[in-house]
């Protein structure tokens, strides 16, 4: 078999590999609202802009997948993933001028809600003797911020967030955005900051009900999730602007690790981050740099959001200028 047979068969199982993954997914119970919403938002933000060709619009995914490994689902796998990341990104996005879609499990961290306790309807609020309630003077300012600013992007029709649970609901949504994401080509940036499971229980194989505690071992066949951002990039938006991201917990392979992704997946960039200091700094790997991006610690309340976003937004409008530069 010559090389170009070798990298045909590649790709003819790999798109046998995502048709049986979507075929097999459970189907979204609420697409036909899903769409309805994209369809409204990237037409709005299509037609506004002050230079008249319509505002940058990117899909921040973030939070963990869940593996169910049952259909009525008891058990899953999950991952780390806070959500931390994709929140923030969101608010320096809307701070660059983008219109967001905010991709994000269920229960994850939301945009600017980051400063607010882990549960701030109970400790953000106290009853009055009245018995009415107030907001705790300590939090008046996190509280009054998160309100304001967010009500103020959802109501001029610039976030628009979307919930997702399990993998099979996660990649669906992703290729439903991509649909009308393709009509805005190269205005449209994916930055895929969401930890997706690499590995899955096809629901075909899945058992229906709760696993029994009974035997031994617990014996679940877990087969890896189609490699999607081929296929985003290559038929779903061919000309958006991607940007993903490496996770490693080994500092000596992450480069290279990145490296890999973003030839392997033709990215525009991928951004590499270690487990421990992901919050403080990462490094952005395209195909003639590498660029570290730090936090600055001078100021207690920035993020490395902040720099990251900044320069992925320069290089976005380098993009839009002229994509074949950047291939
Ligand atoms: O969600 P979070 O703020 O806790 O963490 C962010 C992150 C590490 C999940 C993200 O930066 C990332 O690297 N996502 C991709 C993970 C991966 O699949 O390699």
């Amino acid at each position: 078999m010559d090389a170009s047979n070798g990298s045909q068969d590649t790709e003819q199982t790999l798109d046998s590999q995502v048709k049986a993954f979507f075929d097999s997914a459970p189907p979204l119970q609420n697409r036909n609202d899903i769409i309805q919403k994209l369809n409204h938002f990237i037409q709005l933000n299509s037609l506004s802009s002050e230079n008249g060709i319509g505002k940058r619009i990117v899909c921040v995914t973030s939070g963990g997948t869940t593996a169910p490994l049952e259909q009525r689902c008891v058990r899953y796998v999950d991952n780390f993933s806070s959500g931390h990341r994709g929140a923030t990104s969101t608010e320096y996005f809307l701070k660059a001028g983008y219109a967001v879609i905010f991709l994000y499990r269920r229960g994850s961290f939301q945009p600017f809600c980051r400063s607010l306790p882990d549960d701030p309807l109970l400790e953000c609020f106290e009853a009055t003797e009245g018995l009415n309630i107030q907001v705790r003077e300590a939090y008046s300012k996190a509280v009054k911020t998160a309100i304001v600013d967010h009500h103020a992007a959802v109501d001029s029709g610039l976030l628009l967030k979307l919930p997702f649970s399990t993998i099979f609901e996660y990649l669906q949504m992703l290729q439903i955005i991509s649909k009308p994401m393709k009509d805005i080509g190269p205005r449209a940036m994916f930055y895929l900051a969401a930890a997706v499971s690499d590995f899955y229980v096809p629901w075909k194989d899945m058992v229906e009900h709760k696993i029994q505690s009974g035997s031994h071992i617990l014996d679940v066949k877990l087969v890896p999730v189609p490699k999607m951002l081929s296929v985003l990039r290559k038929d779903w938006a061919p000309l958006a602007f991607c940007i993903s991201f490496k996770l490693e917990t080994d500092s000596n392979i992450l480069l290279n690790k990145a490296r890999g992704a973003l030839e392997k997946y033709n990215m525009h960039a991928v951004v590499a981050n270690e487990l421990s200091t992901r919050k403080e700094q990462v490094v952005v790997v395209t195909i003639d740099d590498k660029i570290t991006v730090q936090r600055d610690k001078s100021k207690a309340d920035d993020d490395v959001e902040n720099p990251l976003i900044k320069l992925l937004s320069q290089r976005h409008s380098a993009y839009i200028e002229d994509p074949k530069r950047m291939r």
